[in-house]
Formats: structure tokens, sequence, C-alpha cells
């Protein structure tokens, strides 16, 4: 699992190559966001439950089929495994977040998982649009309370991105 430093120094290793002007702007702008990064995380950790709870609604509430009869989050097992899902999806973004690095979604959350939703018939683009509701909630959260949001983006839409590309 790598975070913004150990990744850009692996690099550098790997071809023996002192820390040059790049990486110097690219730990810079890592060290800058670091406060960001932190309130971000924090403000996650003191409404996880909440989050999850709205973004199943939303998601629920655009796409009622999921919960009906035939849906994918139909029974009270399905619904609760969605959540769950959801809930992952929003923990390990808050890790990635502080890492200023998608290496850890990479190792811990989406390596094998399309073949696993594809397996149970778990629908790929409504998940996409939960990841995405949350990532929207979140940022709204930050922006009011004065955060910088710009970084919230990375982890959600790498995800989004890493399950939808590979849904062929
Ligand atoms: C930390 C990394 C990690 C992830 C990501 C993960 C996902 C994951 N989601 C699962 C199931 C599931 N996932 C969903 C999710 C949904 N269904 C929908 O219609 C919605 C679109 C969506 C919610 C947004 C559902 C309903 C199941 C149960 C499917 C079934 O058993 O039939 C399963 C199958 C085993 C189980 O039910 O626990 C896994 C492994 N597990 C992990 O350890």
């Amino acid at each position: 699992m790598r975070d913004a430093v150990t990744s850009l120094i692996k690099n550098y290793d790997l071809t023996g190559r002192y820390l040059d002007r790049d990486a110097m702007d690219s730990l810079k702008s890592y060290f800058a966001s670091g406060t960001a990064r932190v309130q971000v995380a924090a403000l996650i950790n003191a409404n996880a439950a909440t989050i999850v709870k709205q973004a199943g609604l939303k998601l629920f509430e655009e796409l009622p089929e999921l919960i009906r009869p035939g849906g994918n989050a139909y029974t009270t097992r399905r619904y609760a495994a969605c959540l769950r899902d959801m809930d992952y999806y929003l923990r390990y973004a808050s890790y990635s977040l502080v890492a200023g690095d998608t290496d850890v979604l990479d190792e811990r959350v989406l390596e094998g998982l399309r073949e696993t939703y594809n397996s149970l018939g778990v629908p790929i683009s409504p998940t996409v649009r939960g990841i995405q509701i949350m990532k929207d909630l979140i940022k709204e959260q930050a922006a009011a309370a004065g955060v910088d949001n710009a970084i919230v983006d990375q982890p959600f839409d790498y995800m989004t991105r890493e399950l939808s590309e590979k849904d062929i």
C-alpha cells in the first residue's frame, strides 16, 4: 500500500535519480493539500453513517427498480449488502484521500470486484452512481465547512472509472 510520498520515492529509486524539480513540485502540492485532506477525512469520519444513508436513499429514489422485486437490492439482505458496499467505498476513499494515492483502492477494493459483481448480477452503473452521489454530498459538506474540496474528486472518480471501464 503506497501513499503520494512512497510512490514518488519508488519511481525515483527505480531509475536511481535524486529528487528533481518535478518531484519537489509534486511533493509541495501534496503537503500543501495536507490540511484539507485531513479535514475532509475528519468530516467523513464524523458523518459516515449519514452519508451512506442519504446516498442510498437518493440512489433508490433515482433508480427505484433496484429495490423492487427482481432488482439487485431487493430483499432486506441485499439492500443491506448494497449499503455496506457503499460504506466500503466511503471508508477506502477516506484512506486514499489522506494517502494522496489510489494504490489502496486497487489493492483493497477494486481487485476482483468486477468479477464478483458480474457473478452476483450487481449492476455496475447504479453502483457508480451511488459512489458519485457520496462524492457530491462530501463536496457540499466540505464547502459548507469552508474546506477546500478540490481533493475530494480523485478517489471517487478513480473507483468509478476503474469500475466502469472494466465493465465490458
Ligand atoms: C472492501 C472491499 C469489498 C467490496 C467492495 C465488496 C463488495 C461485495 N459486494 C457483494 C455483494 C453485494 N453488493 C450489492 C450491491 C448493490 N446492489 C445494487 O443493486 C446496488 C447498485 C449496489 C449498492 C450500491 C448487493 C445487493 C450484494 C449482494 C448480492 C447477492 O448476494 O445477491 C459481495 C459478495 C459477498 C457478500 O455479499 O458479502 C462483495 C464481495 N466486498 C469487499 O470486501
